[in-house]
């Protein structure tokens, strides 16, 4: 009982702080404190209430129809005189509250980009499954078993022969598999491998591309980098290739650009040599043909890879990996 009528207190309150006229007050009035308004069929019921506890219950009930009513007229008295601007009043003159514009993620920009720039070049944009065979992202490109970079260290495994990619090529190899040269495709996407510290995170993302035809020779790859590059971080910028090895490419190089933060001069960022790997690349391997059936003695081509984390951050200057996957606003804003 007692509960009830506190209960009805706090809901009467309410609705007469949202009474905004005359004729809600007034609905107010009746529906509380008229003749069989709630409160007024509360006092009724009083009666029923067991002997021992009817002072106490008599008590409350009291207090709250005195309380209301001085509410009551306290509100009255305020929106006859003016006083209260209590409709709600709706200034059409008012400007529109700006609603909050989202954008691409920084690696999704940096993705598009290196993607415009090389489709302009005549590369078609390819995509593939993120589990993946391990005869697709291994034994196809010439890794073989007990090459390091199959253990289980470095690699995901969801089972014996199936693996979460650990780069983009093995999109290149499917579609080699099934089409013949001329090829020139770049394959975008999520790689995954077993690496978490300050500049290694276990998902990043990866461009690759890949040409095959009749004649295509390492001058080929150095002029396509070369104007990749140069799209890519400014015509100014200075580009060296230097010698590597990757198990599907022979010869290999990987690609520095002059160091973006100290032009060359030599700073943290580059480690004071001046110059920033950027790529990886090469001839394809013609062991590599041997598993999509192309004839090595028609056919050459090249192919390269890069990490779109690492491009992302030389182009935009930013410094840590990390920010790339803590959606943090404040970071994400400035793209
Ligand atoms: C790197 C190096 C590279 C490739 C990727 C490739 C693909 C096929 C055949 C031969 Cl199907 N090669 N891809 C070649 C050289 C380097 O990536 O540092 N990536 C981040």
């Amino acid at each position: 009982m007692k509960k009830e009528l506190l209960e009805l207190e706090k809901r009467a309150l309410e609705e007469l702080e949202r009474a905004g006229d005359a004729s809600e007050l007034e609905r107010f009035r009746v529906s509380y404190l008229g003749k069989k308004g709630l409160v007024t069929s509360f006092m009724r019921r009083l009666g029923k209430v067991p002997s021992e506890q009817r002072p106490e219950v008599g008590k409350l009930a009291n207090r709250i129809k005195t309380n209301l009513s001085r509410h009551f007229d306290e509100v009255s008295e305020a929106l006859a005189s003016g006083k209260a601007e209590r409709s709600t009043y709706l200034d059409v003159t008012l400007p529109g509250r700006e609603q909050p514009r989202g954008h691409l993620h920084p690696i999704s920009l940096a993705t598009i980009e290196v993607c415009q720039i090389l489709s302009r070049m005549g590369f078609r944009v390819v995509t593939g499954p993120n589990v993946e065979l391990d005869y697709y992202n291994f034994e196809a490109l010439n890794i073989p078993k007990d090459h390091p970079a199959r253990d289980m260290q470095d690699t995901f495994y969801i089972s014996d022969n199936v693996v979460l990619r650990t780069h983009t090529s093995p999109i290149q190899v499917r579609v080699m598999e099934t089409q013949r040269p001329p090829v020139s495709v770049i394959a975008p996407g999520k790689v995954y491998r077993r690496d978490s510290d300050v500049s290694h995170t276990p998902m990043f993302h990866q461009v690759e591309g890949l040409l095959v035809d009749k004649g295509v020779s390492f001058g080929d790859l150095k002029g396509t980098l070369t104007g990749f590059v140069h799209q890519m971080f400014g015509r100014d910028t200075a580009l060296r290739f230097r010698p590597s090895f990757f198990p599907f490419t022979e010869p290999s190089a990987e690609v520095d650009i002059q160091c973006v933060i100290c032009k060359g001069d030599g700073c943290r960022t580059c480690s004071h040599t001046g110059w920033l790997e950027i790529l990886g690349s090469g001839m394809v391997d013609p062991e590599v043909y041997g598993f999509v059936d192309y004839d090595p003695e028609v056919y050459s081509g090249f192919a390269f890879g890069m990490g779109i984390e690492r491009i992302a951050m030389l182009k935009y200057g930013i410094d840590d990996i990390q920010l790339f996957f803590k959606n943090d606003m404040r970071f994400l804003r400035q793209f």
